[in-house]
């Protein structure tokens, strides 16, 4: 299976910034031996998907709600972000859960409406540094899996330990081998023969320096990349690395 690099821009960008990446990336993306995708904040998700429409790179959001419309002052629902040109959209990113309180089940029926609107959700999943410490840390991602997957999931996971983001910090290949076969077992348990398709990608401090080695991690389908996202040269090193 092809493995997909997605970035998260998260809370960044403006719509100058935004067309510097994205230009570039619309031009490197052909003949890409990996699926290429960018999640920018909300605000710029149709300017984004209007730039590279016909272009080998996918559009998604980083959050929906869980109804389709209604009183949620502030939200975003999956039909909207359908609306605007995205195919994908990242949720249960640890931040969200931190600034947000999101629960497992919030998370869930967020990838279910996501499927139902027509999205394909990214659901991340990873322990803090203190469960790890604890020895917690397949107890942790094991029950936020099955928390978080709507049954008949077909999404994609993204396994980011919440000690590897924006810290520069990076899981060692070991980790990152024991803990994508872990939750491969998981989602075999608890999806049936689905959970055997689905990618798994590594998020942590991915940047060109380290991407072919965690990319060419037994279970690793791609990888979830924030900071270096924001520079469409090395976005597309960390792309070529697939
Ligand atoms: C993890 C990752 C992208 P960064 O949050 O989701 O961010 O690559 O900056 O650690």
């Amino acid at each position: 299976m092809r493995q997909l690099i997605a970035g998260n821009w998260k809370m960044n960008g403006l719509l100058d910034e935004a067309s510097a990446i994205v230009g570039p990336l619309r031009r490197g993306a052909d003949g890409l031996g990996c699926d290429l995708l960018v999640c920018p904040p909300a605000t710029m998700v149709m300017t984004v998907a209007h730039i590279l429409v016909g272009s080998a790179v996918a559009v998604g959001g980083q959050d929906c709600h869980a109804r389709p419309n209604g009183a949620h002052t502030g939200d975003v629902s999956a039909r909207m972000l359908r609306d605007a040109g995205a195919s994908w959209v990242i949720l249960g990113h640890s931040e969200r859960r931190a600034d947000h309180g999101e629960s497992d089940a919030a998370v869930r029926a967020k990838a279910a409406a996501a499927v139902a609107a027509g999205l394909t959700p990214i659901v991340c999943v990873g322990e803090t540094e203190a469960e790890r410490a604890a020895g917690r840390e397949t107890a942790v991602v094991g029950a936020q899996l099955a928390g978080s997957l709507p049954e008949g999931f077909a999404g994609v996971v993204a396994y980011e330990p919440v000690w590897a983001i924006g810290t520069g910090r990076t899981a060692t290949e070991a980790d990152v081998a024991a803990m994508h076969a872990f939750i491969r077992d998981e989602l075999v348990r608890l999806l049936g023969a689905a959970g055997a398709g689905v990618r798994i990608l590594y998020g942590g401090s991915v940047k060109p320096s380290n991407a072919a080695a965690l990319l060419a991690v037994p279970e690793v389908g791609g990888a979830l990349v924030g900071g270096a996202s924001l520079n469409a040269a090395d976005f597309l090193a960390i792309a070529q690395a697939a």
